[in-house]
């Protein structure tokens, strides 16, 4: 165990995922969202709390250590919220035992989710299709695998996504569901959108409004792809919508460190210059076709009424809680 800042033992297991989100080792909001949901059923296995309000303490501390690791995708978040929901009891043994439930049904439904979201993508896609991909989302793979296994044949332009190639591992992801794979770089995408059927795109958060946020490069996508006609859809779990901004806030876009785009030998030969490495953008709902979720699929415009029917008008932030 290890002491937070408020005094409080967090398991030495959260510190190990909040340093392996924080440098994404694990990374893509689906799993960050299981990773954190896991590492506070980690924190409640490793607890040597004498009182119910010292097990509950040491949760939100965990909790808190979590949170701070990336901020834009509210998967993470939302994965701590529905954790927190369902934790009772009134002695440590039957607090932990509720949490470790509520980590395991999260996890469940997570992959459930996904399962059905896949369901939904797969209706859009026809045999012979092309698709053009941005990152790496386990929500879009999912709507490609149920069309693999409907006995679609498809082909797919993947762009490589500055500057952490998370293109590879959708290139890696796609060949391997035997999907004909052609990698490009990020400028080449518009050359290749007259030859392609669908953008498929996943989400870290959806706002209110509809707009996606997602890796950058997403929007310059969104407006090439509608300027040349191409539909775009955003694959995306109920567990990106962002219920902080029906009240009117903003998506915090994670700026990341430099060295992800030039080494320093490399900027030291270029002279004084500033480099900003902003690594996810908000596509406005107008260039966005569809989102696509487990509840089915809607314009990007409607989702606000999914978001009210799944969060209410505002929701609680428990690690905050004293
Ligand atoms: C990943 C990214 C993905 C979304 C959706 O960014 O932008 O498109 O997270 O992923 P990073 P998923 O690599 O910076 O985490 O569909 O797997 O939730």
């Amino acid at each position: 165990m290890n002491r937070s800042e408020d005094d409080v033992d967090v398991a030495e297991a959260v510190h190990r995922t909040a340093e392996d989100i924080g440098s994404m080792e694990i990374r893509g909001a689906a799993t960050i969202a299981a990773a954190a949901a896991k590492a506070l059923g980690e924190q409640a296995a490793a607890s040597e709390a004498e009182s119910p309000e010292e097990f509950r303490a040491e949760l939100r501390a965990a909790a808190r250590v979590l949170y701070d690791t990336r901020p834009t995708a509210v998967s993470l978040p939302n994965a701590l919220r529905y954790v927190f929901r369902d934790v009772e009891g009134e002695t440590v043994e039957r607090l932990r035992a509720s949490v470790r439930a509520s980590v395991s049904e999260f996890c469940r439904r997570l992959d459930t989710a996904q399962k059905d979201l896949g369901r939904v993508g797969a209706n859009r896609l026809r045999d012979g299709d092309t698709l053009l991909t941005h990152c790496h989302s386990t929500d879009v793979l999912a709507c490609v695998e149920t069309a693999v296994e409907q006995g679609k044949s498809l082909s797919a332009y993947v762009k490589e996504t500055r500057p952490r190639n998370q293109g590879h591992i959708t290139a890696e992801a796609l060949t391997e569901l035997g999907v004909d794979v052609t990698l490009i770089v990020d400028s080449a995408a518009r050359r290749y959108l007259n030859e392609v059927d669908h953008v498929l795109v996943g989400a870290d958060s959806i706002a209110a409004d509809g707009s996606v946020i997602n890796k950058i490069g997403t929007s310059g996508l969104a407006v090439n792809a509608r300027d040349r006609g191409t539909p775009i859809v955003c694959a995306a779990q109920t567990i990106k919508l962002h219920p902080d901004t029906l009240t009117g806030q903003t998506v915090d876009i994670e700026m990341r460190d430099e060295r992800e785009v030039i080494s320093e030998s490399e900027e030291r030969e270029i002279g004084e210059i500033t480099v900003l490495n902003p690594a996810f953008d908000v596509t406005p709902p107008r260039y966005v076709d569809a989102i696509v979720t487990e509840r089915g699929q809607f314009p990007p415009e409607s989702i606000v009424t999914l978001m009210r029917e799944l969060f209410g008008e505002s929701t609680s932030e428990p690690w905050t809680e004293t």
